[in-house]
């Protein structure tokens, strides 16, 4: 911009309309960010509620040397995760061996994913009495 003004314009005529220039740009520029970030703000939002899907998510607890809820009907492509409450280990293990977890530990989890239909039956290895049922469809 200085390259450009003439050599005979007085220092005090181009400093005053160069001076507000600036400014606007710069408060443009804010007004862009803060608009983008409200942008973002917004998209963040909304995106928020899209993993709908995750609600094929389920957790069966395993508490007082029971599974709950017993039964649970889920859809294909569900995913079951078994969390251990209890201070005393427990695995989850399907009865046709579909799928098994090792010892589950308090607070561990153990996830299996069902991709077929059908009706699992499932036990606690360590305690037999301690059984569960997943219907998938
Ligand atoms: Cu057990």
């Amino acid at each position: 911009m200085s390259a450009a003004e003439p050599a005979f314009a007085g220092s005090e005529r181009t400093q005053l309309p160069r001076s507000p220039e600036p400014v606007i740009r710069r408060v443009s520029r804010a007004l862009l960010f803060a608009f983008a970030l409200m942008v973002v703000a917004v998209c963040g939002r909304s995106a928020t509620p899209t993993p709908a899907p995750e609600s094929a998510q389920t957790t069966i607890t395993i508490q007082n040397f029971s599974f709950s809820p017993v039964s649970m009907t889920v859809p294909v492509g569900a995913t079951v995760s078994w969390k251990n409450l209890d201070g005393e280990p427990h695995t989850v293990r399907s009865v046709d061996e579909q799928f098994r977890s090792g010892a589950l530990d308090q607070n561990d989890r153990f996830t299996f994913k069902f991709v077929k239909a059908g009706t699992y039956k499932y036990a606690c290895s360590i305690h037999p009495q301690m059984v569960g049922t997943i219907v998938v469809k």
